[in-house]
């Protein structure tokens, strides 16, 4: 219906008005500027000088530099014709410890940016926790304890008085799947552990550091707009055999995270050795955890597909499911994937929108995340043709649509990221940027998908083809002014 203009050709499809154009980045990622102004160590800090964590043993110690190029960045975002901007809060540039004595010169940081985006008429969506935990508490127990839950909530409330007037959206925690899988299960990200246990105690705090940090900026400012960031992934089960596992691993992935926020309690069939024990559950923690929240964030990347499949023969395309003998993980070899291996599926996302939608009673969802990591090199024009990620997110707008039609109230969008950055365990090799960013002189050069969701945002409507038309084109984004 709304892809069809009255002749029956394929037209724009407009998006509701009010709609939120944005894009995203976080602290670690893209601030480099680690022992700058009195930033303390965060474990990110930590783990990636640690020989054998992170590719080539890349470190975000420069990263983007942003902390030093803050108003290349707001220029940047202005050029783009965004009306948001996502970014993290450094725990320890604001709090060195974790809590206690506050570090001025890393709120003034935060402060001149909110300043700056408003100025620019840009809207401040701030991310209080993405990933980078001081590593002082980190000392104390990390995730772990309790008390970790409980500095998230006094970092919120540093940040509701020192910037609160400024911030349009907050977003308390982001992907705490990755905060709990990576961190504490698999070990691949920062702190690196190994250990059930402690994951499972990791599963209630970082659920419990949302519901504290979503009480002391409701305390602060009652009017705020609040939410989670969680990134969950759905499990399609191709045969009967592989159901269970895909319903094992929604719960284990999903629901763990998604249930206490939308209905204050653990789903009932999670594995027994990640399930919080009840002697980590006070009183209250549940009601806390479920409090009303104003919006969902939701990061999508990618569906799992599983199927029956020998595990002492394994197919092309093919690899074991841990703990599920007899079921793989399935990528059809011809799938399209991204340079992370991810599928490209972007009916997944309004599929989940319409799950998200069901389960959160209606609330409104921004995706506050959907972007893809391509092989983007600088061409001897000095331009960077990504095609590939102007079809992601054509493709993924278009989805989008299809779940506004449904009746989804999706209020926003925004693309990871704004520019190339420190991906994590994968380094600077992984580029998810709509600018591309040239690491030794940290010049930014903006991509062909940054001319074409430009385009986007400021008609906010999504053209038939994924293609720039000739108005969005050039004159506004030249490569020489938007290389900074
Ligand atoms: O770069 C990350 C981001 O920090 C969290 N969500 C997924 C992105 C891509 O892996």
């Amino acid at each position: 219906m709304n892809s069809l203009t009255p002749g029956g050709a394929e037209g724009p499809r407009r998006f509701p008005d009010g709609f939120v154009w944005g894009v995203g980045t976080s602290s670690y990622q893209i601030e480099g500027a680690v022992n700058v102004d009195g930033r303390g160590p965060s474990i990110w800090d930590v783990f990636t000088h640690a020989p054998g964590t992170i590719n080539r043993g890349d470190t975000g110690d420069v990263a983007c530099d942003s902390y030093h190029r803050l108003d290349d960045d707001i220029r940047l975002l202005t050029e783009l014709g965004v009306g948001a901007y996502r970014f993290s809060v450094s725990w320890s540039r604001v709090l060195p410890s974790g809590g206690g004595a506050v570090n001025q010169p890393g709120l003034d940081y935060y402060r001149r940016l909110v300043e700056a985006l408003n100025e620019n008429g840009i809207k401040p969506v701030a991310t209080v926790y993405h990933w980078d935990l001081p590593q002082a508490l980190e000392d104390r127990g990390g995730w772990g304890a309790r008390d970790t839950a409980k500095r998230l909530g006094e970092l919120a409330q540093v940040l509701a008085e020192a910037i609160g007037d400024q911030v349009a959206m907050w977003i308390t925690i982001n992907e705490p799947l990755q905060t709990v899988r990576q961190g504490y299960i698999t070990g691949t990200h920062a702190p690196g552990h190994r250990d059930l246990t402690l994951a499972s105690a990791a599963i209630h705090h970082v659920l419990l550091g949302h519901g504290y940090a979503l009480q002391a900026i409701r305390a602060q400012l009652p009017d705020a707009v609040i939410g989670p960031t969680m990134d969950p992934q759905p499990f399609h089960a191709l045969d009967a055999a592989a159901q269970p596992a895909a319903d094992a691993l929604d719960a284990e992935y999903n629901r763990v995270y998604l249930d206490p926020v939308f209905r204050g309690v653990y789903p009932a069939d999670l594995r027994a050795d990640l399930r919080p024990p009840e002697t980590l559950i006070a009183d209250g923690d549940m009601a806390l955890i479920s409090a009303p929240i104003d919006f969902f964030g939701l990061n999508y990347y990618r569906p799992h597909y599983l199927r029956r499949g020998d595990w002492a023969d394994l197919r092309l395309g093919e690899s074991p499911v841990s703990g599920h003998p007899g079921v793989v993980q399935y990528l059809p070899p011809e799938m399209p994937r991204t340079v992370m291996g991810w599928p490209i599926v972007p009916d997944g996302l309004r599929d989940l929108l319409i799950r998200l939608h069901e389960e959160s009673g209606g609330l409104p969802i921004h995706i506050t995340e959907n972007g893809c990591a391509a092989d983007d090199y600088l061409t001897p024009e000095g331009t960077v043709e990504d095609q590939e990620r102007v079809e992601f997110i054509h493709g993924h707008l278009g989805a989008a649509l299809e779940a506004i039609d449904a009746g989804v109230n999706v209020a926003g969008y925004f693309h990871w990221s704004l520019m190339d950055n420190f991906e994590w365990a994968e380094g600077y090799r992984r580029r998810f940027g709509l600018h591309y960013v040239d690491f030794p002189s940290g010049r930014r050069i903006a991509k062909r998908s940054a001319q074409f969701y430009r385009q986007v945002a400021l008609a906010g409507q999504l053209p038939p083809t994924p293609e720039i038309s000739f108005e969005a084109a050039a004159p506004e984004v030249p490569q020489a002014s938007a290389a900074v």
